[in-house]
């Protein structure tokens, strides 16, 4: 059976825990512990660990759905988890003060998952406040990282259609990536 390694990265509050939630087919594995941050990100947990979960693509498919810990404090995780992956969903909350140095941030730590598969960018919680146009998250890429290709979408992470979506996207320009070798331009989706 083929097997995806998918890694869920990007700040705290970004929704990587709720999108692995709304995808997984098997229980969840979750670290959630008190959040201690809130005047950061005013919800009750935060991940310590990882989150890690299952779903099946296509007819055979397996993805292994792994999330980071968005507090930085507990970054020696992010170097665990990175090692293994392939692939990587960037969930970027578009109500954090400044969510396009977040993008830029978590893109280059974790760089070696587009070297390695595929990099997609989810951009969430559109509908709390007005944050950046999408094209202003291409723009900064392509600014950045000329040449990469970088799919971006709006995505509410508990909506699992939403995230199938996203999760198929990268899938498919992984495998089209080691089928055909990489193709250059960074798209707004
Ligand atoms: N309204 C709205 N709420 C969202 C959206 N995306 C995520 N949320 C909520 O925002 C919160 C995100 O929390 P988590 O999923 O724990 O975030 P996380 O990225 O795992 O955070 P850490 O583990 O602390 O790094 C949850 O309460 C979600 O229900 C969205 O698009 N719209
Ligand atoms: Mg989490």
């Amino acid at each position: 059976m083929a097997e995806h390694v998918i890694l869920f990265t990007g700040p705290m509050g970004a929704g990587k825990t709720t999108a692995i939630q709304s995808l997984s087919e098997i229980e969840v594995v979750r670290t959630e512990a008190n959040n201690s941050e809130r005047h950061v990100v005013d919800k009750a947990t935060t991940t310590v660990a990882l989150d890690y979960g299952e779903i099946l693509v296509g007819a055979q498919e397996k993805v292994r759905l792994y999330g980071i810990p968005g507090q930085r404090r507990f970054n020696f995780m992010w170097a665990i988890l990175k090692r293994r992956a392939k692939g990587m969903i960037l969930l970027v909350n578009s109500d954090a003060p400044d969510p396009i140095a977040e993008l830029l941030f978590y893109l280059d730590e974790f760089r070696e998952l587009y070297d390695r598969g595929g990099v997609v960018v989810g951009v969430t919680r559109s509908d709390v406040g007005s944050g950046p146009a999408l094209t202003d998250y291409s723009d900064a890429l392509e600014r950045t990282n000329p040449g990469l290709v970088i799919p971006v979408f709006t995505v509410d992470p508990r909506e699992r259609n939403q995230m199938q979506n996203i999760l198929l996207t990268l899938v498919i320009n992984i495998e089209m990536r080691a089928a055909f070798g990489s193709v250059s331009g960074v798209r707004s989706l």
